[in-house]
């Protein structure tokens, strides 16, 4: 029977569409489960999103729309950019999925009925006004970090789970398992700056916004988004915490490896374990935290149009590219980076230059000699032999690095096999030998060497390129070999090499790259400003949520500069029968003299507030475009003040 492995990616925020990063982790994710398949393994590859939270629930309603609605989106492009990749998932979890709400749940109960989780007190600071807890830490200068007014102390009621039962237990399961974290370097950093200090109860629940899992025995909580994201790793495989775990479940836990990125180890290395201590369940084999994919020149953002997304590579590189180059840009323990100009350079010098051009070459000299026709000529010479032990000894390397995670070298390996061939070509000049027809034989054991190597470093390729090494291999009417056929050379009896072989990797121009890579900045920039003039970022509301406020005329009879403030106008504003006092931010695009004497709009039902000591009784509307300026709103033709608005 086969041996399994289960491997896992983090699941996916569903906060919005994902960059080229997180869709590295799911590409590398994806080379190691088609190299295992192809090892003979039984492969099982989860992966999915994690769809709950507060900032997604606050995304939603920015967005106007139900946070299911905004997740269902969101995980159709997470799920969309997979495929388009190649991703060979075996299930894809949402953490919206039924089966596992009703999981989290239960597992919830069962941990609670047991006594690890204990009802207590959470103490912070609360702002009323944005109905928000925040820790001390979180504070800025001990106002509110939102919207920077007051706190208070105030106490809410939680779940929280005893951490430190689990510790001692933990520390021994590190010092007997001492493959459990890669890369080794962060094992003691989890065990020096977390794990031997101590660990603190964790708060498990959270009752300050809605959007995730309700605790089934009291749903003024909901479950904390670790404990529900972490579980997807056994609900998404079957497991019941009632103890009707399926046979798939059985078979498959503990997974072999969590692949993850290197920000959320001490989730995957302290939480989930003794969460799965808790559960009674084995722990996984092996945490893999992978390095980041940065891009050159600092963060990407959608305002500055430089997020790199899988979709725009693909449509300029092709699939393999993209997942050739990320493959390669990070070797383990280290972070990459990528550019759209270093993804040109590397595309074509090993891709068209190495790869495309062994293909090409060879395919092309079969059909010119021999008229397509490829078969050992029974004559060998002693470079042969180096060419073969090169080629015989690939898998084994890249084997090697592989039960490593060392993806990056692993390709390396590949490589040396396909720039071997190309030196086996320059050392044999077999346009020389084609002169003569005395060396015909010579010249068909040359070409039949390298196809026969072609074969062999394309069905190592498999797992990484997998469309280019199919296709590769067809041009030489043949089909990629399954790794228990690599120790082999010589396996070929003969084939006939395709008479039109297309090419396989193209080559870039970096200029026509750049000007794809500035449209593609300029689209993003655009839709961004789309999205913002949409007003996407606020929600819907209904006119009786316009009719709570009440706009009137007023007309301006005094108006002076705040001393202390450059930015501030005082106001004294005449609504009607009656006077106020406002502040407002325009000191500068008005000067108080030609304020005195306008009409404008003040909003007259604001909670009054104090901006540099003095009470403002209202605020006034006013127009700002994209590069900051202003304008005050007036009515359209002479109104008398204090009319009303609507
Ligand atoms: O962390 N390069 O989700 P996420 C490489 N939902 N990897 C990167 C990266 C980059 N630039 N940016 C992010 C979450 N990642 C949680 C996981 S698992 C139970 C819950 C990686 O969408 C990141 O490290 O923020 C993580 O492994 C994955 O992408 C998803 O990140």
């Amino acid at each position: 029977m086969k041996e399994k492995f289960y491997l896992t990616t983090a699941i996916a925020y569903t906060s919005g569409k994902p960059h080229i990063g997180n869709t590295y982790e799911a590409i590398l994710s994806d080379a190691i489960a088609r190299f295992k398949r192809a090892e003979g393994y039984d492969v099982f590859f989860q992966t999915g999103t994690d769809e709950h939270g507060q900032k997604i629930e606050e995304k939603a309603k920015a967005a106007g729309v139900t946070p299911k609605e905004y997740v269902d989106k969101v995980a159709g492009e997470i799920k969309g950019i997979w495929d388009l990749v190649g991703v060979s998932y075996d299930k894809f979890i949402r953490t919206t999925d039924k089966d596992h709400e009703l999981q989290i749940q239960k597992i919830f109960r069962k941990l609670y009925e047991q006594g690890d989780i204990y009802k207590g007190k959470y103490e912070g600071w609360y702002c009323t006004p944005c109905e928000s807890f925040w820790t001390e830490s979180q504070l800025n200068d001990g106002k509110c970090p939102d919207c920077g007014r007051e706190v208070k102390k105030a106490e809410e009621e939680a779940y929280f789970f005893k951490m430190s039962k689990y510790a001692d237990r933990l520390i021994k399961y590190y010092e007997e398992h001492p493959e459990f974290i890669l890369p080794i370097s962060r094992k003691n950093e989890m065990l020096n700056n977390f794990l031997k200090p101590g660990l603190t109860d964790l708060c498990v629940s959270r009752s300050s916004f809605k959007w995730g899992i309700p605790v089934d025995f009291d749903d003024r909580h909901v479950v904390y988004v670790w404990l529900d994201a972490l579980s997807n790793y056994i609900t998404g495989i079957g497991y019941d915490a009632d103890g009707n775990s399926t046979e798939q479940f059985k078979k498959l836990w503990p997974a072999d490896v969590h692949i993850i990125g290197k920000d959320i180890i001490r989730f995957h290395t302290i939480y989930w374990p003794i969460f799965l201590m808790a559960l009674g369940l084995p722990l996984p084999k092996k945490v893999y935290g992978h390095g980041w994919l940065l891009q050159e020149g600092g963060k990407m953002s959608k305002s500055k149009g430089n997020v790199m997304y899988a979709d725009d590579l693909v449509s300029v590189f092709g699939k393999d590219a993209v997942r050739y180059y990320v493959l390669t840009a990070m070797p383990q323990d280290n972070d990459g980076v990528i550019s759209w100009e270093a993804m040109t350079e590397k595309i074509n010098a090993d891709l068209a230059n190495v790869l495309g051009n062994l293909v090409n070459r060879t395919a092309a000299m079969s059909n010119k000699y021999f008229g397509g026709k490829v078969e050992d000529g029974g004559v060998s010479e002693p470079v042969d032999e180096d060419l073969k032990a090169v080629v015989l000894a690939a898998y084994g390397k890249v084997k090697k690095k592989m039960d490593d995670y060392r993806v990056s070298d692993a390709l390396e390996e590949i490589f040396t096999l396909f720039r071997r061939a190309n030196k086996y070509i320059d050392e044999t000049e077999p346009w020389k030998l084609a002169k003569d027809e005395s060396n015909f034989g010579r010249l068909k054991t040359v070409l039949y060497n390298l196809t026969e190597s072609i074969v062999i470093g394309l069905s190592l390729l498999y797992p990484f390129l997998p469309d280019s090494a199919v296709k590769g291999a067809k041009q030489f009417g043949l089909d990629v070999r399954s790794f228990g056929e690599l120790g082999k050379f010589g396996l070929l009896k003969e084939t006939t090499v395709s008479k039109e072989p297309e090419i396989l990797f193209n080559r870039f121009d970096i200029k026509e790259v750049t000007a794809k890579a500035e449209e593609i900045a300029a689209k993003q920039v655009a839709a961004n400003e789309k999205s913002k003039e949409n007003g996407d970022m606020k929600p819907q509301i209904g006119i009786e949520d316009f009719a709570k406020i009440e706009l009137k005329v007023a007309t301006v009879v005094a108006c002076e500069k705040l001393e202390k403030s450059n930015k501030l106008l005082k106001l004294s504003l005449k609504i009607g029968e009656e006077q106020r006092t406002v502040v407002s931010g325009i000191a500068k695009a008005y000067s108080p003299e030609y304020m005195v004497g306008k009409k404008l709009v003040v909003i007259t039902n604001l909670k009054p507030a104090k901006l540099c000591g003095v009470e403002s009784q209202g605020m006034i509307l006013c127009a700002e475009n994209k590069d900051g300026e202003l304008s005050f709103l007036s009515p359209e033709r002479d109104m008398e003040d204090g009319s009303e608005i609507f």
